[in-house]
Protein backbone atom coordinates (compact mmCIF):
# COMPACT_ATOMS: atom_id res chain seq x y z
CA UNK A 1 0.00 0.00 0.00
CA UNK A 2 1.47 3.37 -0.47
CA UNK A 3 0.10 7.31 -0.39
CA UNK A 4 -0.49 9.36 -3.35
CA UNK A 5 0.14 12.89 -2.81
CA UNK A 6 -0.64 15.99 -5.09
CA UNK A 7 -0.32 19.68 -5.64
CA UNK A 8 -0.71 22.27 -8.01
CA UNK A 9 3.00 22.54 -8.68
CA UNK A 10 5.90 21.59 -6.32
CA UNK A 11 5.08 23.84 -3.40
CA UNK A 12 3.30 20.44 -1.89
CA UNK A 13 6.99 19.03 -1.99
CA UNK A 14 6.84 20.76 1.49
CA UNK A 15 4.39 17.81 2.63
CA UNK A 16 6.22 15.63 1.08
CA UNK A 17 9.39 16.18 2.96
CA UNK A 18 7.54 16.18 6.29
CA UNK A 19 5.76 12.93 5.10
CA UNK A 20 9.02 11.31 3.88
CA UNK A 21 10.87 12.26 7.20
CA UNK A 22 8.02 10.81 9.62
CA UNK A 23 7.16 7.51 7.52
CA UNK A 24 10.17 6.71 5.80
CA UNK A 25 9.39 3.07 4.95
CA UNK A 26 6.00 4.44 3.25
CA UNK A 27 6.07 4.33 -0.70
CA UNK A 28 5.09 7.54 -1.82
CA UNK A 29 4.49 9.05 -5.41
CA UNK A 30 3.75 13.03 -5.89
CA UNK A 31 2.13 14.25 -8.28
CA UNK A 32 2.88 17.96 -9.14
CA UNK A 33 0.57 19.91 -11.72
CA UNK A 34 3.37 22.02 -13.34
CA UNK A 35 2.08 22.71 -16.37
CA UNK A 36 -1.09 24.21 -14.79
CA UNK A 37 -0.17 25.61 -11.76
CA UNK A 38 -1.00 28.28 -10.14
CA UNK A 39 -4.57 27.18 -9.15
CA UNK A 40 -4.47 29.81 -6.26
CA UNK A 41 -5.90 32.50 -9.44
CA UNK A 42 -8.72 30.10 -10.82
CA UNK A 43 -12.10 29.66 -10.64
CA UNK A 44 -13.40 26.83 -8.27
CA UNK A 45 -14.78 25.30 -11.06
CA UNK A 46 -11.53 24.52 -12.61
CA UNK A 47 -9.49 24.02 -9.48
CA UNK A 48 -12.12 21.11 -9.01
CA UNK A 49 -11.95 19.36 -12.58
CA UNK A 50 -7.98 19.75 -12.34
CA UNK A 51 -8.01 18.24 -8.88
CA UNK A 52 -9.66 15.21 -10.06
CA UNK A 53 -7.16 15.07 -12.58
CA UNK A 54 -4.85 14.95 -10.40
CA UNK A 55 -6.43 12.26 -8.31
CA UNK A 56 -7.31 9.91 -11.15
CA UNK A 57 -3.83 10.17 -12.23
CA UNK A 58 -2.78 8.63 -9.02
CA UNK A 59 -5.86 6.48 -8.73
CA UNK A 60 -5.17 4.56 -11.74
CA UNK A 61 -1.42 4.03 -11.89
CA UNK A 62 -0.47 3.20 -8.24
CA UNK A 63 -1.99 0.96 -5.83
CA UNK A 64 -2.22 3.69 -3.05
CA UNK A 65 -4.67 3.86 -0.72
CA UNK A 66 -4.53 7.16 0.41
CA UNK A 67 -4.71 10.49 -1.46
CA UNK A 68 -2.80 13.51 0.56
CA UNK A 69 -4.48 16.47 -1.20
CA UNK A 70 -1.14 18.66 -0.09
CA UNK A 71 -2.24 22.31 -1.97
CA UNK A 72 -4.46 24.62 -0.10
CA UNK A 73 -6.13 25.46 -2.97
CA UNK A 74 -7.22 21.66 -4.04
CA UNK A 75 -7.97 21.16 -0.19
CA UNK A 76 -10.10 24.26 -0.23
CA UNK A 77 -12.39 23.43 -3.37
CA UNK A 78 -12.26 19.88 -4.19
CA UNK A 79 -11.74 17.94 -1.14
CA UNK A 80 -15.55 16.31 -1.14
CA UNK A 81 -15.62 16.00 -4.91
CA UNK A 82 -12.55 13.72 -4.04
CA UNK A 83 -13.87 11.77 -1.78
CA UNK A 84 -17.00 11.18 -3.24
CA UNK A 85 -15.44 9.70 -6.36
CA UNK A 86 -12.58 7.96 -5.42
CA UNK A 87 -12.85 5.26 -2.94
CA UNK A 88 -9.43 5.56 -0.81
CA UNK A 89 -8.90 7.63 1.84
CA UNK A 90 -8.32 11.34 1.75
CA UNK A 91 -6.67 13.79 3.81
CA UNK A 92 -6.20 17.55 3.27
CA UNK A 93 -4.77 20.25 4.76
CA UNK A 94 -7.46 22.16 5.74
CA UNK A 95 -9.16 20.32 8.61
CA UNK A 96 -5.80 19.20 10.38
CA UNK A 97 -4.12 22.58 10.07
CA UNK A 98 -7.41 24.16 11.42
CA UNK A 99 -7.64 21.14 14.29
CA UNK A 100 -3.68 21.61 15.42
CA UNK A 101 -4.19 26.18 15.57
CA UNK A 102 -7.26 25.41 17.85
CA UNK A 103 -5.59 23.36 20.17
CA UNK A 104 -2.37 25.34 20.35
CA UNK A 105 -3.99 29.29 20.67
CA UNK A 106 -4.10 30.87 24.10
CA UNK A 107 -6.50 34.08 23.13
CA UNK A 108 -8.54 31.94 20.51
CA UNK A 109 -7.65 34.73 17.75
CA UNK A 110 -5.97 32.74 14.77
CA UNK A 111 -4.80 34.27 11.17
CA UNK A 112 -4.69 32.66 8.16
CA UNK A 113 -2.81 33.20 5.37
CA UNK A 114 -2.93 31.46 1.79
CA UNK A 115 -3.54 32.12 -1.91
CA UNK A 116 -6.49 34.73 -2.82
CA UNK A 117 -8.34 31.55 -3.65
CA UNK A 118 -7.98 29.85 -0.77
CA UNK A 119 -8.96 33.21 1.05
CA UNK A 120 -11.86 34.01 -1.21
CA UNK A 121 -13.08 30.26 -0.25
CA UNK A 122 -13.36 30.79 3.28
CA UNK A 123 -12.49 27.21 4.05
CA UNK A 124 -10.06 27.57 7.10
CA UNK A 125 -12.92 29.95 8.79
CA UNK A 126 -15.77 26.79 7.65
CA UNK A 127 -13.53 24.34 9.57
CA UNK A 128 -12.10 26.61 12.51
CA UNK A 129 -15.75 27.41 13.23
CA UNK A 130 -17.30 24.07 12.47
CA UNK A 131 -15.14 23.13 15.66
CA UNK A 132 -14.94 26.29 17.63
CA UNK A 133 -18.09 28.43 17.10
CA UNK A 134 -16.48 31.49 19.04
CA UNK A 135 -12.98 31.39 17.37
CA UNK A 136 -11.93 35.01 15.79
CA UNK A 137 -10.34 34.67 12.45
CA UNK A 138 -7.74 37.05 10.60
CA UNK A 139 -7.30 35.88 6.92
CA UNK A 140 -4.91 37.54 4.47
CA UNK A 141 -3.76 36.30 1.05
CA UNK A 142 -0.25 37.14 0.41
CA UNK A 143 0.15 36.25 -3.23
CA UNK A 144 3.67 37.41 -3.61
CA UNK A 145 5.21 34.42 -1.32
CA UNK A 146 4.81 31.84 -3.98
CA UNK A 147 7.12 33.65 -6.57
CA UNK A 148 9.79 34.50 -3.33
CA UNK A 149 10.16 31.02 -2.80
CA UNK A 150 10.20 29.72 -5.71
CA UNK A 151 13.13 32.35 -6.67
CA UNK A 152 15.13 31.42 -3.67
CA UNK A 153 14.71 34.77 -2.51
CA UNK A 154 13.71 33.59 1.26
CA UNK A 155 16.91 34.82 2.81
CA UNK A 156 17.08 38.61 0.98
CA UNK A 157 15.54 41.98 2.05
CA UNK A 158 13.06 41.34 -0.67
CA UNK A 159 11.38 38.21 1.71
CA UNK A 160 11.55 40.40 4.59
CA UNK A 161 9.74 43.34 2.95
CA UNK A 162 6.87 41.26 1.90
CA UNK A 163 6.45 39.33 4.75
CA UNK A 164 5.90 42.70 7.06
CA UNK A 165 3.58 44.29 3.85
CA UNK A 166 1.40 41.23 4.42
CA UNK A 167 1.66 40.49 8.25
CA UNK A 168 2.26 43.80 10.05
CA UNK A 169 -1.68 44.45 9.80
CA UNK A 170 -3.02 41.14 10.92
CA UNK A 171 -0.55 40.92 14.17
CA UNK A 172 -2.48 44.49 15.04
CA UNK A 173 -5.32 41.49 15.34
CA UNK A 174 -3.64 40.09 18.58
CA UNK A 175 -4.09 36.72 16.78
CA UNK A 176 -1.67 34.62 18.85
CA UNK A 177 -1.39 31.08 16.26
CA UNK A 178 -0.91 31.67 12.30
CA UNK A 179 -2.37 29.28 10.15
CA UNK A 180 0.15 28.74 6.86
CA UNK A 181 -2.25 27.94 4.73
CA UNK A 182 -0.13 27.33 1.89
CA UNK A 183 1.91 24.82 0.83
CA UNK A 184 5.02 27.18 0.22
CA UNK A 185 4.93 29.20 3.26
CA UNK A 186 6.51 26.61 5.13
CA UNK A 187 10.03 27.87 3.75
CA UNK A 188 9.52 31.47 4.75
CA UNK A 189 8.60 30.25 8.56
CA UNK A 190 11.72 31.57 9.76
CA UNK A 191 11.63 35.14 7.95
CA UNK A 192 7.71 35.11 9.55
CA UNK A 193 9.18 34.06 13.42
CA UNK A 194 11.99 36.74 12.78
CA UNK A 195 9.82 39.40 12.78
CA UNK A 196 6.87 38.20 15.18
CA UNK A 197 8.79 35.59 17.69
CA UNK A 198 5.52 35.50 19.52
CA UNK A 199 3.23 33.89 16.96
CA UNK A 200 2.48 30.30 16.93
CA UNK A 201 2.99 29.23 13.96
CA UNK A 202 1.05 25.94 12.68
CA UNK A 203 2.50 23.94 9.57
CA UNK A 204 -0.39 21.88 7.80
CA UNK A 205 2.19 19.51 6.37
CA UNK A 206 2.95 18.95 10.32
CA UNK A 207 -0.01 18.89 10.79
CA UNK A 208 -1.42 15.52 8.93
CA UNK A 209 1.12 13.28 10.39
CA UNK A 210 -1.79 12.49 12.92
CA UNK A 211 -3.98 11.62 10.39
CA UNK A 212 -1.78 9.62 8.54
CA UNK A 213 -0.93 7.80 11.92
CA UNK A 214 -4.79 7.42 12.54
CA UNK A 215 -4.99 5.46 9.52
CA UNK A 216 -2.44 2.67 10.67
CA UNK A 217 -1.08 1.80 7.41
CA UNK A 218 0.35 -1.13 6.37
CA UNK A 219 4.44 -0.27 4.78
CA UNK A 220 6.07 -2.53 2.63
CA UNK A 221 9.30 -1.04 3.61
CA UNK A 222 9.91 -0.75 -0.08
CA UNK A 223 10.21 3.00 0.17
CA UNK A 224 9.82 4.35 -2.61
CA UNK A 225 10.10 7.64 -3.84
CA UNK A 226 8.57 8.95 -7.11
CA UNK A 227 7.82 11.96 -8.77
CA UNK A 228 5.69 13.28 -11.74
CA UNK A 229 5.42 16.19 -12.47
CA UNK A 230 2.98 17.43 -15.68
CA UNK A 231 5.64 19.53 -17.37
CA UNK A 232 8.83 20.69 -16.87
CA UNK A 233 9.36 23.31 -13.77
CA UNK A 234 12.60 25.29 -12.89
CA UNK A 235 11.07 25.76 -9.56
CA UNK A 236 11.65 21.85 -8.96
CA UNK A 237 14.92 22.53 -10.25
CA UNK A 238 15.30 24.91 -7.88
CA UNK A 239 14.02 22.81 -5.09
CA UNK A 240 14.20 19.35 -5.28
CA UNK A 241 17.71 19.13 -3.36
CA UNK A 242 16.12 21.10 -0.04
CA UNK A 243 12.56 19.29 -0.60
CA UNK A 244 12.86 15.84 -2.76
CA UNK A 245 16.07 14.41 -2.07
CA UNK A 246 17.53 15.65 -5.31
CA UNK A 247 15.02 13.22 -6.85
CA UNK A 248 14.61 13.07 -10.58
CA UNK A 249 11.01 13.57 -11.67
CA UNK A 250 9.17 12.00 -14.44
CA UNK A 251 6.57 13.07 -16.99
CA UNK A 252 2.77 12.66 -15.56
CA UNK A 253 0.24 13.18 -18.64
CA UNK A 254 -3.15 13.49 -17.00
CA UNK A 255 -6.81 12.13 -18.49
CA UNK A 256 -8.88 14.67 -19.26
N1 LIG B 1 -0.17 24.79 -3.81
C1 LIG B 1 -0.91 26.04 -3.73
C2 LIG B 1 -1.60 26.12 -2.37
O1 LIG B 1 -1.18 25.49 -1.39
O2 LIG B 1 -2.60 26.82 -2.28
C3 LIG B 1 0.02 27.24 -3.94
C4 LIG B 1 0.48 27.38 -5.36
C5 LIG B 1 -0.65 27.81 -6.25
O3 LIG B 1 -1.27 27.02 -6.89
N2 LIG B 1 -0.91 29.08 -6.27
Amino acid sequence: MAIGIFDSGVGGLTVYKTISEHFPELDMHYLGDTARVPYGSRSQETVINYSLQCAGFLVDNFDIDTIIVACNTASSYAIDHIRKKFKVNVIGVVEPGSYSALQVTENNKIGVIGTRATVRSGSYVKALKAIRSDVEITQTACPLFVPIVEEMLVDTDIADMVVRHYLDNMMTTGADTLILGCTHYPLLKNVIAKFYPDIKIVDSSEAIIDCINELKLNVNQHSKREIYLTDESPAFETLKNILAGGITAKKAVLKP
